[in-house]
């Protein structure tokens, strides 16, 4: 089917994002949106927008038939499901594509693949990705065996379920007294959760950082890896600062890795944009899960690459080869990327409510992807993040001052936000020298209450 209109299954910032790189592609868009959600800046942009349900996330954004009649009712010819809500429901993606939409998104059986880990990660093992030592696969229910297993990793060891991901179903286990109790709990959690009950085994990193690889891919024999993003900066798994390149990386490493990753989307056909989380520990790379959607910090891998991820994973997903060529792809500078939310800076607790005042800061390097403006109403259903301040420069130093200088300048007034927070990071020593570990930001926060 030839791509000539885009609905747009998603709110706030992403949305526009999606909506400007249709615009530029030169395709007609259709926004939908909760009753909550009139006001949003996409809704204003596009060519055609519809109420699919109430503000309930359940009534409207995770609403399967609701987007599919939306459609159909508009003529859309493909569906982009941004980040969040159905990006990564294959269900959602099978749903589309057997109604004869686009999915801007890999094929439903992918996301079924890398949405069970335990096949996910053989699916890696395959094709060169380094992955973290583990059980081969599912864990079987012979407590003999797994604890001969455990010792052969080495404690501590963490159980996962396979249908979990992001940090949901996961136990740490730091002796042999707990395993048959952590993997029955786990298992318990998973099945209750997920709905499936296979759970699999891990060495525990203590100390690592999150560092994670975006690749673009056609699912016709072409694949290019555009480096990696340092997303540690985290509290409870959610990413508040991420920086690409990642620090202290070798053009090596990112080589080496990135191949096996572009080899592997090969492998399984993969579709569209795709990110490989790894955690890296000691000098080493282990994959842990992927990401089959686009990402909300995919714009600092942009600002080093200068391509245009969105548009490109929406050229693929319409059938279009790949354009771009491995040896066209240059890391050029260092961005970050500062999440801004509306949430009360001591507490985290969000802070919806009407912006009375807004001021974006500008100059060279700086881009605001933001859907607010001055008096709209935050609403309180939704995710609290309100804004991405990413810069770019052509040094780490030269950019983490940007950023500063730009978090200087924005005035977001009328709600709390945790822009205090990123100022207070920026200027952080161990921030400053870069290669934090995933724990650093919640120990910082632990210490100064
Ligand atoms: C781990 C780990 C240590 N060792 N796996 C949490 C989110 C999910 N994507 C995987 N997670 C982890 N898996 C092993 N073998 C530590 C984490 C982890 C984490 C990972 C990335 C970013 C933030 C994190 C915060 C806590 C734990």
């Amino acid at each position: 089917m030839k791509l000539e209109k885009v609905l747009i299954a998603n709110r706030g910032e992403i949305a526009l994002r999606i909506l400007r790189a249709c615009r530029q592609l030169g395709l007609k868009t259709v926004a939908i949106h909760s009753t909550a959600d009139k006001d949003l800046m996409h809704v204003k942009l596009a060519d055609e927008s519809i109420c699919i349900g109430p503000a309930a996330a359940k009534d409207s954004y995770l609403n399967i038939p609701a987007i599919i009649a939306a459609a159909e009712a508009t003529g859309a010819s493909a569906i982009h499901p941004g980040y969040g809500f159905l990006s990564e429901n294959a269900d959602f993606a099978e749903m589309v594509e057997k109604s004869g939409f686009i999915f801007i998104g890999p094929t439903a059986d992918t996301i079924r693949l890398m949405g069970d880990k335990v096949s996910a990660k053989k699916a890696m093992q395959r094709n060169g990705v380094p992955c973290v030592p583990g059980s081969a696969g599912a864990l079987g229910d012979d407590i003999v065996e797994n604890k001969r297993l455990a010792s052969e990793i080495g404690y501590p060891i963490i159980i996962k379920a396979s249908g979990g991901g992001g940090g949901r179903g996961m136990r740490v286990v730091r002796n042999e007294n707990e395993l048959e109790n952590s993997i029955a709990l786990t298992r318990r959690e998973a099945d209750m959760f997920f709905n499936n009950p296979a759970v699999y085994m891990e060495k525990f990193l203590e100390n690592p950082r999150h560092i994670e690889f975006q690749v673009l891919s056609d699912g016709q024999g072409h694949a290019v890896y555009l480096g990696e993003r340092d997303c540690s900066m985290q509290r409870r798994n959610q990413k508040v600062l991420e920086e690409a390149p990642a620090p202290f990386i070798t053009a090596e490493q990112r080589k080496t890795i990135g191949e096996s990753c572009a080899q592997a989307c090969i492998d399984i056909g993969y579709r569209g944009a795709g990110t490989f989380e790894f955690l890296y520990e000691d000098g080493e790379f282990y994959f842990i899960e992927m990401n089959t959607r686009v990402q909300v910090e995919h714009p600092v891998t942009e600002m080093i690459t200068g391509i245009d991820i969105v548009r490109e994973m929406i050229n693929v997903c319409a059938g279009m080869p790949l354009s771009i060529k491995q040896s066209n792809v240059k890391i050029k500078g260092h961005a970050f990327e500062c999440r801004i939310n509306a949430e009360n800076p001591k507490t985290f607790l969000p802070s919806p409510g009407e912006i009375t005042w807004l001021h974006i800061p500008g100059g060279p390097g700086v881009r605001w992807d933001s859907h607010i403006y001055q008096n709209y109403r935050v609403p309180p259903y939704y995710d609290s993040l309100v804004g991405k301040l990413i810069v770019h420069d052509d040094d780490r130093e030269s950019a983490r001052l940007r950023a500063l200088e730009a978090l200087n300048e924005l005035i977001l007034d009328g709600i709390q936000s945790n822009i205090p927070l990123h100022k207070d990071l920026l200027t952080d020593p161990v921030e400053i020298k870069g290669g934090a570990s995933i724990h650093y930001l919640e120990q910082k926060l632990e210490a100064q209450n």
